[in-house]
């Protein structure tokens, strides 16, 4: 296993769709280990493919606390199929706009198809941080990430931090 590099804004790769996986193969499942690994190392709940550089339609996540047992979840070619009238806002951080949150509001609850770490296919019915989680990670691979929800000035501002991060980070 492996932690990765994780791109961080303003990286155009973020801004890309990702692709469908083929086939879940012994390489698809290398990379979810590896993946899994960065997110806890970063340290995360979620991560998408596209943040460690890979245009695949994969994203991992743990939402469990210090104090509950790993629950790590696998969700190849995830597809939103509802999503609940009510809405959340959550304060997001991504490990992508390191040190940065953000008041961003979603729908409170979602379903979600997709194939598992076993290439099964699933279904699951998210509500809370999880289903907050899978719409943050969901956007990522569509080249979304939370700062395109506020306004011009403050996503500048946003990145400009980001940037002074990863130049003191770099020295
Ligand atoms: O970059 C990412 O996509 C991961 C991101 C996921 C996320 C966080 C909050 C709301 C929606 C999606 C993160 O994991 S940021 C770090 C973080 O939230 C966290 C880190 C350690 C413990 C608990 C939370
Ligand atoms: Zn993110």
């Amino acid at each position: 296993m492996a932690i990765l590099p994780i791109v961080t804004v303003p990286d155009p790769l973020l801004k890309k769709v990702s692709e469908p996986v083929e086939k879940v193969d012994d390489k698809v499942r290398a990379f979810l280990d590896d993946m899994l690994e960065t997110m806890y190392a970063a340290p995360g709940i979620g991560l998408a493919a596209v943040q460690v550089g890979k245009l695949w339609r994969i994203l991992v996540i743990d939402i469990a606390s210090d104090d509950e047992e790993p629950n790590p979840m696998y969700f190849i070619n995830p597809v939103i199929t509802w999503t609940s009238e009510e809405f959340n806002t959550y304060n997001e951080g991504c490990l992508s706009i390191p040190e940065q949150y953000a008041d961003v509001e979603r729908p409170a609850e979602c379903k979600v198809d997709f194939i598992d770490y076993n290439g099964d296919e699933k279904e699951i019915h998210a509500d809370g941080l999880l289903a907050t989680c899978i719409q943050h990670e969901m956007d990522h691979l569509n080249g979304v990430v939370f700062i395109d929800y506020l306004s011009k000035i403050k996503r500048g501002i946003y990145v400009r931090k980001v940037k002074k991060l990863v130049r003191e980070k770099e020295e």
